[in-house]
């Protein structure tokens, strides 16, 4: 793309707030006019793109259609959570603060009360977080998407985490405002309000919550939304849902819903804890004064575009061979590394060996509530050692994840072990200007890898530099997976055509998707979809009958039913053939093409 189309494109950048700008979806699921030709990009610029997107986190709101992060009403409603949850940290007896989300708003929720639970544990206070993810510790590192869907389970986990508790702030995490998991929650919490004061996190306005019908349920998403609204009137309820913008691959909620949902609790319990620690008041302008620092943290990745477009390529290369891509972290950014690696497996439809990553003490490192989660999800640099090393060359990319506060040298020792195996290693860490700890062995870190990317940082190390160190690192390797799969030609456009259709969500997302690239109405579409799902050139009565729930099960063991559903759509030949169609196309980008053309 040339300098001018660029700044074309930059120009466009509010084109998705338009009310004609596919009206029908709501913000989350909309496609960024910033993306529209991502596939087709060079690693440079797939680079800036995410970027561009990643900056619409902090547009002003200036007359604007929707509330940014930090518009007014949204910094106010920050303050009064924030100030709830001092409450609690000062008198904690009997009471929890829980954060609970499916897929990666449960991770952020996992990885945020770590932290703050550890900042406690440094003050000699008892934990007062707690997390809740759907479908449990399994999903931190793999995707289960079908629990997403049960508003009883929901409520159940929510029930179980709080037995005894006398008082609850529940901040109930969704993206989309969409996810009947939580929305269980929520409504749990709105008919016992005395003990639970709900809170709810996401990234579209409340007219555009989903209003879908939960089988078994008398609300939907948007009706408990509805009613929260009516509550925060009196501070009984709060919603914080600000826009930023589509994301770069539509409706990848991973990439800035993850990022800024990760902004805004940390903004509110870092208020909450410095008020009830240092005495510092909960202010406006307290609050912005953190957002600005995460503004900020989104320029670092600009400075390194150059590094960061050589190790996407390296990325993409490794991925286009079928060879793996490893990150190796340590500390919290190790926790990112992992989190990253397993959502490829339901963002492009990767093979769990793929990207895989590792984090120095396992799940000693982790705490997580399971603890251990047995032979299929093995983390440990020693894993990494014993499972993976042993079959790596130089088509395998290794990437080494950490700071300069964790144990250097235990970072060269591992770059030793990769290089006897591997040329193409890498790192990303992070230090801090001025700080010459560690010189020596960094230099030789440096020496054992390809290309390093060092980000120096003028502030000394403190509990806000860790936060900035993390999202940075969040928006790093979330560019460099997505970026990979993009060379890869898993995207078509800004889609993601090989999606799992996994749960009711998905679902409507594939048949949207389907009715965009083939033309065909949606009854089609879906038509198509379910044969994909149940592989038959004919649907039985048994098939159209079933509910969503059955599709969305069945389709948990198939591979390739979007791209399988639109080869038949626009070519009108049976499934067999679309399958051979794709055996011998196996670029989905250029199966679709081929078929357009
Ligand atoms: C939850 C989620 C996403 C995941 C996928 C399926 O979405 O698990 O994290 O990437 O899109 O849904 P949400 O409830 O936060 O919108």
């Amino acid at each position: 793309m040339s300098g001018s189309e660029w700044t074309c494109r930059l120009s466009s950048m509010h084109e998705w707030e338009s009310p004609y700008y596919e009206p029908s979806l709501p913000v989350s699921e909309k496609s960024n006019p910033l993306t529209r030709d991502i596939d087709r990009a060079s690693s440079g610029c797939i680079v800036r793109m995410l970027q561009a997107c990643d900056s619409q986190m902090f547009l002003e709101e200036a007359g604007a259609t929707y509330q940014r992060l930090m518009s007014d009403g949204v910094v106010e409603t920050l303050m009064e959570v924030a100030k709830k949850v001092e409450l609690i940290l000062k008198d904690p007896r009997d009471s929890l603060v829980v954060l609970s989300g499916c897929g990666t708003s449960g991770r952020l929720a996992f990885l945020v009360t770590s932290a703050f639970n550890r900042a406690l544990k440094e003050l000699n206070q008892s934990p007062v977080y707690s997390y809740i993810i759907a479908g449990g510790d399994k999903a931190l590192f793999s995707s289960q998407e079908a629990p997403e869907d049960d508003p009883k389970l929901g409520m159940l986990s929510l029930k179980e985490a709080c037995e005894g508790k006398k008082r609850v702030l529940f901040i109930g995490i969704s993206c989309g405002l969409s996810a009947p998991f939580v929305a269980g929650q929520l409504d749990l919490c709105l008919q016992n309000p005395q003990v639970y004061t709900p809170v709810l996190v996401g990234f579209n306005p409340t007219h555009q919550a989903r209003d879908e019908p939960i089988p078994g349920c008398s609300f939907t998403f948007r009706s408990v939304v509805q009613r929260m609204e009516g509550l925060a009137k009196s501070q009984k309820a709060f919603l914080i849902n600000p826009a930023v913008g589509p994301e770069a691959i539509s409706g990848s909620s991973r990439m800035k819903g993850g990022s800024a949902t990760k902004i805004l609790l940390e903004v509110v319990l870092s208020a909450a804890h410095a008020a009830a620690f240092t005495h510092t008041p909960i202010t406006q302008q307290g609050i912005l004064q953190h957002m600005r620092a995460y503004e900020k943290t989104l320029e670092i990745p600009c400075a390194h575009n150059e590094g960061m477009s050589a190790l996407l390529e390296a990325a993409g290369k490794s991925l286009q061979r079928g060879r793996r891509v490893c990150y190796l972290g340590w500390g919290s950014l190790g926790v990112l590394g992992l989190v990253d690696a397993s959502e490829c497996v339901p963002t492009f439809g990767a093979d769990y060996e793929d990207v895989r990553g590792f984090i120095s003490g396992g799940y000693n490192e982790l705490k997580n509530n399971e603890g251990p989660l047995g032979p299929d999800f093995r983390i440990s640099h020693e894993d990494f050692l014993h499972l993976v090393l042993p079959s790596l060359d130089d088509h395998d990319m290794v990437l080494l994840i950490y700071t300069q506060t964790d144990d250097v040298s235990d970072v060269e020792k591992l770059a030793r072990r990769v290089r006897e195996k591997t040329s193409n290693l890498h790192a990303v860490y992070h230090r801090v200007d001025g700080d010459t700890a560690a010189t020596v062995q960094q230099d030789d870190i440096n020496k054992l890898c390809l290309s390093s990317l060092r980000i120096t940082w003028p502030s000394p190390a403190s509990g806000l530099l860790q936060m900035q160190w993390e999202l940075c690192t969040k928006l790093f390797l979330n560019a460099l997976s997505t970026g990979a799969h993009v060379l890869k030609g898993k995207i078509y456009q800004n889609h993601m055509m090989d999606l799992q259709v996994t749960n009711s969500k998905l679902y409507c997302r594939a048949t949207r998707l389907l009715q965009k690239l083939s033309g065909c109405p949606e009854s089609k579409c879906e038509e198509a979809l379910l044969k994909a799902v149940y592989k038959v050139d004919n649907l039985t009565v048994e098939i159209t009958s079933s509910d969503i729930s059955t599709h969305t099960h069945t389709a948990r063991t198939r591979t390739k039913v979007v791209p399988l559903a639109l080869v038949c759509l626009l070519t009108g030949c049976s499934l067999a053939e679309a399958e051979l169609r794709l055996e011998q196309q196996p670029i989905v980008r250029d199966a679709v093409e081929a078929c357009l053309s």
